[in-house]
């Protein structure tokens, strides 16, 4: 098994959650951190899911960003046959404004995590994907932490242009 895969995999239940998903991706494009894409469904290719989830590890995936809508069973799916940290991502559907898919991610039993992130936060996951590689990484902390001061400095504008 070679480890040539990008630190990062995306993935999701459907091409039609790219539209929410691909903000993690250009997150990580911000920070210049690689990743792959695939669409794998829980429910609809469970066999290349697992098989998928099995060999990210030893293929050098790091952390796994996995997006559902509706019964969004992917995440905890993947997390179940991977010990790589796995950030589930609610999308939301037509019907019930994302919370089927919220509940469906969020309520893991114990002993198989998913860090899930807000109702369509794929942006978010791409950014925790990116601390989550930085706390091995100094250089991508410290680009975090340029980061963070830019937001810090988005607001301090915003602050200084109500008070003027
Ligand atoms: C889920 O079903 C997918 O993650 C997607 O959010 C939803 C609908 O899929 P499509 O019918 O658009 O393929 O498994």
């Amino acid at each position: 098994m070679t480890s040539t895969a990008p630190p990062v995999g995306i993935v999701m239940g459907s091409d039609s959650d790219w539209p929410t998903m691909r903000a993690a991706a250009v997150a990580l494009d911000e920070f210049g951190v690689a990743w792959e894409a695939r669409v794998l469904s829980a429910h609809r290719t469970p066999r290349v899911m697992l098989d998928w989830a099995a060999a990210a590890a030893g293929r050098g995936v790091r952390v796994v960003i996995a997006g559902a809508g509706g019964a969004a069973h992917l995440p905890g799916m993947v997390a179940s046959a991977t010990v790589l940290p796995v950030i589930g991502v609610p999308v939301p559907l037509a019907h019930l404004d994302g919370m089927d898919s919220l509940l469906s991610i969020v309520q893991m039993p114990a002993g198989v995590p998913v860090a899930t992130v807000s109702i369509g936060g794929a942006r978010n996951a791409g950014l925790l994907a990116v601390r989550i590689l930085g706390a091995s990484d100094p250089e991508l902390a410290r680009a975090m932490e340029r980061f963070q001061a830019g937001l810090a400095e988005s607001v301090a504008a915003k602050d200084t242009a109500l008070a003027a």
